[in-house]
């Protein structure tokens, strides 16, 4: 929690090493939400009077170099059972106070873990329709250092940054 930073992430892609970020830029995934961004690059370069405004994105890490150095940092969330393996793809959100991602449902291959690590996020969970006269919509706000850890192909989920701080979260799938 005291590593990663908006710094820390601009070091890091955007560090002197031009081919590792071409291929971040080449592979990723990037999530621009509501912005006007087109590319992770972007979003690291953004200058002051642009920061100032509101944003919220998201990207998967896909580029090996970068992950092992993400993983230097964190482990495996202790309450999942030992044998459950996290992908090797790190999911990367950060943003603005007001700001998060729309209403929507996955198809992923696995449940997935985020760790809160600076800032607030409200978490709106709202179950499939076969299950609206069973399930309630559930609202739950992670705060840093703290975990969800929901299957985002079931669950309808969107979110919100609450709170003074700029949002960082990071997680993976797992099985
Ligand atoms: O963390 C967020 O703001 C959105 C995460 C999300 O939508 C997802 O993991 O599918």
């Amino acid at each position: 929690m005291n590593i990663f930073s908006f710094e820390f992430f601009r070091d890091l892609y955007l560090g002197d090493e031009d081919d590792v970020f071409w291929e971040v830029e080449r592979e990723c995934q990037f999530f621009p939400y509501q912005t006007e961004f087109q590319s992770l690059a972007e979003v690291l370069s953004m200058n002051q009077s642009r920061a100032e405004k509101a944003w919220y994105i998201g990207w998967s890490n896909c580029d090996t170099k970068i992950g092992n150095i993400l993983r230097n940092h964190y482990n495996r969330p202790y309450f999942l059972p030992p044998l459950s393996e996290s992908t090797n793809i790190d999911w990367i959100f950060m943003g603005k106070p007001g700001y998060g991602a729309h209403m929507h449902i996955d198809h992923v291959n696995n449940p997935s873990w985020q760790a809160q690590i600076k800032g607030s996020k409200l978490w709106t969970l709202e179950p499939v329709p076969e299950c609206y006269n069973e399930c309630r919509i559930l609202e739950t706000i992670v705060n840093p250092g703290e975990v969800i850890v929901l299957d985002t192909n079931r669950w309808y989920h969107k979110t919100l940054i609450t709170g003074n701080d700029l949002s960082i979260t990071i997680g993976s799938e797992y099985d």
